[in-house]
């Protein structure tokens, strides 16, 4: 709030010299009524009575500036927060990324930062002028009628009470509320996403019923907290209006006793539906205060995630390194998870060569990938970049000198020559040219009306699988990395356009350091060393005539597959 502080500054002032002219208006009222009236003076009734539309006048002028300072503080505050938010996700580690899920971050980031910014609004509009009127109304209306004072010892204590009761039962549902809003986006989410499978399961109506059950307990609590909230306002009019009946028949008592005038009670009563306004303004406040507060401990949940991958304080910087990919005996798991996913893994892939994972599915390999970008951590052992620890390098460094393609090829909504751009900023149309020729995909995006500038929409929607892939491997190759990780990236190709695309790598990454992942034995015979994985651990490194030779895990693999193959 701090960059905010001259604009509720202002917001203060305008309350307070709005509040003094409210608060002058009854004074006025009662010499119109006491002087005026009584003495039959009209001109002293114009008088005074000019001087009353012209101070409500300038108090509409102040509350406008008051609410035009107010949203502009909580506006710029609200997106000041969405600002953090998405930058610290955007650098916190994968592990409480998971932790939190997507679902929940977007709610966070927008549903709950707006729930804060409203109450901010409300707090300075409202949470200024309430105290204050408060504090002003009592005291010119305990000035004025001492005597009748008494009725606010049982008005105040007796409101303040039932505004305790509703706020005791309003906030843990709107907690609940704000929870149930999660959940709600995560099926929106879930079932958008995933809308090809539910219908190809038939699951339309199971997703429907998820749904509507989710849906109607939000609708459930919703009317619960609304119910509770509009009972508020009737309870606090009841109040109000025997405290006016009291505050009335006492006063005509007093008045007959001629202890007190006409006009004064007339101005006692406004102060005193000032007072009881103001309190009724702050309840308000109250029980709106800790629904925000549920969504700032939300959104401080996030924040407080600390960045478990960090740069370290003094980086060493590699010289002319060529990509050297050691690991030494490295473990590591999941958040949560019980047994490690990868065991003592120690392998070199050296620069111009080409190491290729194999392994049955769930044994890791996508695993070992990530790590070397480190967008995880190892949790034992290091893994070494040019003979350095990754954890001794900037990630901006090590991650500029890789080439990643990820087992789900990931696209962005933009056209393919933006796409292709993630991987080289200021990639010419040559450029671009020839990485897509390398990955095969210059026919079919050369087929498209505006072959590069051709849209893909968001995820890549509008590509079949093998498209996608290519094209992420183009935006792989494009950066021309020392290293290259290619996580299972010539699946959706057929054999030839695979043999033809590895063909074409070859050419052109004869000096990097090349790491693929591969289910196909075909994809992997021309490596220069083939790790077996197996359940995490190492079952074997060679080449594919070593291993055919002495391995029993490569022996299986290959021997399952050529029995595929025959048999297709
Ligand atoms: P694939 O792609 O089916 O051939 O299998 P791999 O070898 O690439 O397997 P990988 O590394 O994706 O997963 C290895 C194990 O780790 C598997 O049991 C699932 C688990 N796992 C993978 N990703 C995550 C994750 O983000 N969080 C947790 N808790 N576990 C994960
Ligand atoms: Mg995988």
């Amino acid at each position: 709030m701090k960059p905010y502080s001259l604009q509720i500054f202002y917001v203060v002032i305008l309350t307070l010299a709005g509040i003094l002219l409210e608060l002058l208006l009854p004074t006025l009222m009662a010499s119109i009524v006491d002087i005026g009236i009584v003495n039959g003076d009209i001109p002293y009734i114009i008088k005074i009575g000019a001087w009353m539309i012209l101070c409500a006048l300038a108090a509409v002028g102040l509350t406008v500036g008051v609410s035009f300072f107010a949203s502009k503080v909580a506006q710029g505050f609200g997106r000041d927060v969405r600002k953090t938010l998405f930058v610290h996700v955007e650098n916190f580690s994968l592990q409480a990324f998971d932790k939190i899920g997507p679902a929940s971050l977007i709610t966070r980031s927008t549903n709950d930062v707006k729930q804060v910014q409203d109450v901010l609004n409300m707090i300075l509009r409202m949470m200024t002028r309430a105290p204050l009127m408060l504090i002003g109304g009592i005291i010119l209306a305990v000035s004025r009628e001492p005597g009748l004072s008494v009725i606010f010892l049982g008005a105040l204590p007796l409101l303040a009470i039932l505004i305790f009761i509703i706020s005791r039962k309003a906030i843990p549902l709107f907690v609940s509320l704000q929870k149930k809003t999660d959940k709600l986006n995560l099926l929106v989410r879930e079932s958008l996403i995933g809308v090809r499978v539910v219908r190809a399961f038939n699951r339309v109506q199971a997703e429907k019923k998820r749904f509507n059950t989710a849906n109607e307990d939000f609708r459930d609590t919703g009317i619960k907290v609304n119910k509770l909230m509009a009972s508020l306002f009737p309870i606090m009019m009841i109040v109000m209006n025997f405290t006016s009946i009291a505050i009335v028949w006492l006063g005509a008592i007093r008045i007959d006793q001629g202890h007190m005038q006409v006009g004064n009670l007339m101005a006692f009563l406004q102060y005193a539906m000032m007072i009881l306004m103001s309190l009724i303004m702050l309840s308000m406040g109250l029980i709106m205060i800790p629904r925000a507060q549920a969504s700032v401990k939300r959104i401080n949940e996030v924040l407080s995630m600390h960045q478990e991958i960090k740069d370290p304080d003094n980086p060493k910087v590699v010289k002319n390194g060529k990509g050297l990919v050691e690991f030494q005996n490295v473990s590591f798991r999941y958040e949560g998870a019980e047994k490690p996913v990868l065991q003592h893994i120690s392998f070199r892939a050296e620069p111009g060569k080409t190491t290729a994972i194999i392994g049955s599915t769930g044994a890791g390999k996508s695993t070992l990938l990530k790590l070397i970008p480190r967008l995880y951590d190892v949790e034992d052992g290091n893994i070494r970049i040019d003979g350095i620890d990754v954890r001794d390098m900037t990630q901006k460094q090590i991650r500029d000198r890789i080439g990643y393609v990820p087992q789900k090829a990931s696209l962005f909504s933009g056209t393919i020559a933006e796409n292709l751009n993630y991987g080289k900023k200021d990639a010419n149309e040559e450029e671009m040219k020839e990485a897509l020729e390398i990955a095969q995909a210059t026919d079919f995006v050369m087929k498209k009306d505006e072959g590069v500038h051709t849209f893909i929409e968001q995820a890549g929607a509008n590509l079949s699988g093998g498209q996608k892939q290519r094209l992420s491997i183009a935006r792989a190759l494009i950066r021309k990395p020392n290293i290259y990780l290619f996580d299972d990236s010539f699946s959706a190709l057929d054999y030839k356009t695979d043999a033809a695309l590895r063909k074409a790598l070859h050419a052109v990454t004869s000096d990097a350091t090349i790491i693929l992942v591969a289910q196909r034995v075909s994809t992997v015979v021309d490596a220069d060393q083939i790790i077996v994985l197996n359940e995490g651990k190492i079952a074997g490194i060679g080449t594919h005539k070593e291993l055919l030779a002495n391995n029993a895990i490569y022996q299986e693999i290959v021997s399952s597959q050529h029995a595929e193959e025959a048999g297709a």
